[in-house]
């Protein structure tokens, strides 16, 4: 599916993103009359008037961190779980700022981070609809999160993830998606309960040779469901996920 397509179905987070471009207004009004103020100073002091207007602007974040790098996904031994991992976004660093414009006393400072945390998605590869499910957050630093909450039995054995960047004000990076993560140890189970065995064979059968088939059936994706799917399928007989 089409990244900008997938974008979009960020309904979950558009309805927070939404509710922070509200405060945001509010902001963004405030800033707009200080600024119209500084205006008017302007003309008086040019020269001041712009150290101002930084300090008024950086009061508002509407800069989403950067995106992640590379987000990895695979099963984990027995098949039940995927590991979600990436490498952290750029701005997830902390650095300390003043807490106050007094620089004469030696200040105090805080520790901040544009980095609040990490949002992971999961899709099904085979939804065309390309629903989204929240998996989880995790802090700023996170570069892992483990996804036991797939569904073994709901006929689905291939997902992407996705990982995106919020920071403390809501913004949102744009999301990275994972290549497919693919269950191998189930390909072969078409009856989807969580085994591979006879019954299966059963579908399998019922299926070699057809012009129309289930598309599970068809092992190695190449159009036809033929021999060399029954030998991939021989492979995982007997795997068993419970
Ligand atoms: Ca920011
Ligand atoms: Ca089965
Ligand atoms: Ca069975
Ligand atoms: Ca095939």
């Amino acid at each position: 599916m089409a990244y900008a397509g997938a974008k979009s179905e960020f309904d979950p987070l558009s309805i927070k993103r939404r509710r922070s471009d509200m405060s945001k207004g509010i902001k963004g009004a405030i800033a707009s009359l200080a600024l119209l103020g500084l205006g008017v100073f302007l003309c008086a002091s040019p020269a001041a008037a712009q150290l101002a207007v930084s300090g008024d602007v950086a009061d508002t974040d509407d800069l989403a961190p950067s995106p992640v790098g590379e987000v990895q996904a695979g099963f984990n031994e027995g098949g039940r779980s995927i590991t979600i991992s990436w490498t952290l976004s750029g701005d997830d660093v902390t650095r300390q700022t003043p807490t106050s414009s007094d620089f004469t006393t030696g200040g105090t400072f805080a520790n901040v981070n544009d980095v609040a945390g990490y949002n992971i998605w999961r899709r099904l590869a085979d939804d065309s609809d390309g629903n989204l499910a929240i998996v989880g957050t995790v802090g700023a630093g996170v570069t892992s999160l483990v996804d036991a909450s797939i569904n073994v039995s709901a006929g689905s054995r291939r997902y992407f993830y996705m990982v995106s960047v919020v920071d403390p004000s809501g913004n949102e990076s744009a999301p990275i998606e994972s290549a497919e993560v693919r269950n191998m140890l189930l390909l072969g189970d078409f009856d989807y309960d969580g085994d591979v065995d006879l019954l299966d064979y059963g579908i399998f059968q019922a299926n070699f040779g057809r012009a129309e088939f289930n598309p599970a059936t068809d092992i190695d994706g190449n159009g036809v469901v033929d021999l060399e799917d029954f030998f991939l399928w021989a492979d995982n007989l007997g795997a068993n996920l419970y």
